[in-house]
């Protein structure tokens, strides 16, 4: 049978990774992307041609029953979200029905559709929060601390409920952060590695951030789409964490960062400035990915090398006058 995936969020860093990886197993590919004023392609440029893309909202349960029409799809990758935590304090009604609420249009598009299709949904590290255990596993009780972590939960257990209710293939990849030169400009690796960057090439003086101290599992972004097509394959519908096991502080990131560089002292570039920390933290997140080695997955890239390969990236692109 020939292998057909839809990919909601399919302008993002993992639909872009995870697009490229299915196109090279011979998926036919198809890719839910949302209305702007400006074209905003940039990450699935190189291989736009070789994607079916349809317009669409995750929001809008027609759209979906729309997409999966035209698609009939075999695979469906729920990646569509707002996903940027700090601003899941200032829309928190938005990214309740973005992030949360379209895991249920989507179902129901797929019940009321009548199709036999597999369901992943990239749930959070964040539903974890206020961490109750360490390290966090399949298992752990779920603690959220942001209006984006709540509506992960929503999502995460209506996913678990449909499932139970009406037999329906849905697995969920517990994703901890995974990183990529396409990462999102304002999620703080990417800040640090475009900061660290225009500050070495002396395009600037500056970088401002908040808070230091928190901890996150950070991982490598193509892994974690493997991951997720991975979690697809297997005989029976289950929920796996994908994270490396280490954990590292935001300051660590940003002294590899300037290392990488060639700046050994960075204390006078980088400015704490309060506006950047949030109403309530996340302080520490470790995965353990146990489950999901068994399975045959595992992480390709360390921490060292993730940090390098993202420096190395906006070194190259600001040396060519690219982002600033
Ligand atoms: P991302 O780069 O922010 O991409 C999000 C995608 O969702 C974009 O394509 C965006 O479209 C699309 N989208 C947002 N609102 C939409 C709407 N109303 N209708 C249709 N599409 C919409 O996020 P990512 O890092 O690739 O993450 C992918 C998924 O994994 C997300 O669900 C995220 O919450 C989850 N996750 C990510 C991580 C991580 O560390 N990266 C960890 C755990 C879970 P535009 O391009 O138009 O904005
Ligand atoms: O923050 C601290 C901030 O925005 C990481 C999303 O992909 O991963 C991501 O969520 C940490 C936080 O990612 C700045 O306070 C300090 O402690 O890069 P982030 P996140 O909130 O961990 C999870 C797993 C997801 O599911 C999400 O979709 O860094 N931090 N100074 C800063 N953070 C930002 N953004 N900017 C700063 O200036």
């Amino acid at each position: 049978m020939s292998k057909i995936a839809l990919i909601t969020g399919i302008t993002g860093q993992d639909g872009s990774y995870l697009a490229e990886q299915l196109l090279d197993e011979d998926y036919e590919v198809y890719g839910l992307y949302r209305r702007s004023s400006l074209p905003h392609f940039e990450r699935i440029e190189e291989f736009k041609d070789k994607i079916k893309l349809i317009e669409g909202d995750i929001t809008d349960v027609g759209s979906l029953i729309r997409a999966l029409k035209e698609s009939e799809p075999t695979e469906i990758y729920n990646l569509a979200a707002q996903s940027f935590v700090g601003t899941s304090w200032t829309q928190p009604i938005n990214t309740m029905n973005t992030t949360g609420l379209s895991m249920l249009n989507l179902l129901e598009a797929i019940r009321l559709s009548d199709i036999e299709t597999r369901v992943l949904q990239a749930s959070s590290s964040e539903m974890f929060g206020k961490v109750v255990e360490t390290p966090q596993n399949e298992n752990t009780p779920f603690y959220p601390r942001s209006p984006y972590g709540v509506a992960k939960v929503a999502a995460y257990w209506i996913s678990v409920n449909y499932r139970e209710s009406y037999g329906m293939f849905i697995s969920n990849c517990i994703a901890f952060n995974h990183e990529s030169p396409r990462r999102g400009i304002e999620f703080v690796t990417r800040k640090i590695s475009n900061g660290v960057a225009n500050i070495a090439l002396g395009k600037s003086d500056r970088l401002e951030l908040g808070n230091l101290e928190s901890k996150r599992d950070w991982g490598y972004a193509p892994d974690y789409t493997r991951a997720m097509h991975l979690i697809l394959q297997q005989s029976k519908a289950d929920d796996y964490v994908a994270a490396t096991g280490e954990t590292h502080s935001v300051r660590e990131f940003l002294d590899r960062a300037f290392k990488v560089a060639g700046i050994d002292s960075w204390d006078k570039y980088v400015i704490i400035n309060q506006k950047y920390f949030r109403p309530a933290e996340v302080d520490l997140l470790t995965g353990d990915a146990s489950k999901l080695r068994n399975i045959g997955w595992k992480p390709s890239i360390s921490f060292d090398d993730l940090v390098k390969i993202m420096v190395d990236y906006d070194m190259q692109i600001l040396s060519k006058d690219g982002l600033e």
